[in-house]
Parts: C-alpha cells; structure tokens; sequence
C-alpha cells in the first residue's frame, strides 16, 4: 500500500454500486453539514442549538461514512459494527432535536431509541442468537420504533392519537407545528425504510418478501441516511429561518 493509498483509503472497483452509494453518502452529508453550518450564523438565537444538532447529526454521519466506503471497498463487507455506532450517535440526536423544538424532556424517547438500535444490532449482527432476528430482536426494535413514531405524533397525521412530544409540537409557536409535521412524516416514512433493510439482511418469515428488492440492505440504508438525516435537518431549518 502506498502513502496516497493510505491517506485515501481503499479505491473502488469501477461499477461498484454499493460502493458508490457510500461515497456518495459520505460526500453529501459532508455538503450538509457545511450548509447547517453557515445557515447556524443566519438563523434567530433560539434555534442555533437546532442547527448545531442538525450539523453534528450529518457530520457524524459524515465520518462514518467515510470509513464505511473503506470497510466496503477494502472487500470487508457490510459495515454492521460502524452503521450501528453512527445510528447510536445520531439517532438519540434527533431525539435532541424533539426536545430542543418542544421543551418536552427527551426520557423516554431516548431511551426507546437505545432499545430499538441495541436490539436491531443483536439481531442483525446474529452475535445473540437466544432470540430469533425476527419475531425476537426485530419485533422489540419494531415496537420500539412504533411507540416513538406514537410519541413524537406521526399519527396525527393520520387522524390518530398522539404523545407528549406531538401534542407539545403542534401548539409550539410560530413555523415549528409546520416543520413537526415534517419531522413527522420522516419519523413514519422516511425511518420505515430501516425496517425493510434489515429484513433483506436477516432471515425471517419476511425472508420471501424482501427477495425481490433489487438492492441490497447497505444500498437501502445508505438511502433511509440520506434522506433522513439531511431532511431532519432542512426541516429544522424550516422552522428556523
Ligand atoms: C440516521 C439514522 C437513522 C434515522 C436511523 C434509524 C434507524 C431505524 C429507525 C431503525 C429501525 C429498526 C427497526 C424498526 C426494526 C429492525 C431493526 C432496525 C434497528 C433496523
């Protein structure tokens, strides 16, 4: 390996769409950041701590990335171990963000958010094999999921109840009932695209399912990552601006 090759990691191989999927992940959310950044200058005093949240929450995930297109390139895999740190690091961020709009303590949806990353890793990684990765760890990650997309009042938008965090969201006061709803959508959308990658990447009764996806789990995630972290941020700086 050569110096270059050291400080740039692993090249790859031309036609590697997974590949590219994570350079390309990695570039924008490194274009994110810049832009959350300089917009944190720009924006009404109390929502700079929202802006810096939405910085940090792309930058992270902007590092990571970074070594995931190695870990990948280099011919190691799907990168489980560095997916499941950047998602314990910017998940419970966006929580932050909830908390940061509304006032409401961010407990619980903390915490649910620890459950459902701890108990999909268990289940993806197959390193706790004393429950199944579907109707064991998937399940509790899901109802995890469930009770957050509850709580933060995804299915106001649907005509359904909602906890705390919605209600708080939906009297907020100027544009931020509005970017809720954003925030909203992504939470019921935009995270479900989780679900469906780790169903392609675990066996399960949902195995036949999935089969058909002519994408593989990274490529699926790599997506969910995008659209998420970057929209959660630009939803914010809806509010904010
Ligand atoms: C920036 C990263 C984000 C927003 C990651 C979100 C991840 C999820 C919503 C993952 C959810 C999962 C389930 C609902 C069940 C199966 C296991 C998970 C962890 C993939």
């Amino acid at each position: 390996m050569n110096t270059l090759n050291f400080i740039l990691g692993a090249s790859l191989a031309p036609g590697d769409f997974t590949g590219f999927t994570f350079f390309i992940g990695s570039v924008s959310m490194l274009a994110a950041t810049v832009f959350f950044l300089v917009q944190h200058g720009q924006v009404d005093k109390k929502f700079k701590d929202s802006m810096l949240v939405a910085a940090l929450i792309t930058g992270i995930a902007a590092v990571h990335y970074y070594y995931m297109r190695d870990q990948w390139a280099e011919g190691l895999g799907s990168p489980t171990e560095l997916r499941y740190i950047d998602w314990i690091l910017t998940v419970p961020l966006m929580v932050v963000e909830f908390a940061l709009l509304t006032g409401v303590g961010m407990g619980k949806l903390f915490l649910a958010s620890v459950v459902m990353l701890v108990t999909g890793y268990l289940g993806e990684s197959g390193l706790a094999p004393v429950l199944p990765a579907d109707l064991g760890w998937g399940l509790i990650a899901g109802l995890a999921y469930f009770w957050m997309a509850y709580e933060v009042g995804c299915l106001t938008l649907v005509g359904g109840p909602t906890g705390e965090t919605g209600a708080a969201l939906a009297k907020a006061g100027g544009k931020i009932p509005e970017a809720g709803k954003m925030l909203q959508r992504f939470v019921l959308v935009g995270w479900a695209i989780y679900p469906i990658g780790y169903m392609m990447g675990t066996d399960g009764w949902y195995s036949g399912l999935v089969a058909g996806i002519p994408f593989n789990m990274d490529v699926v995630y790599n997506i969910g990552d995008a659209i998420n972290k970057i929209g959660f941020g630009m939803a914010v700086w809806y509010a904010a601006k």
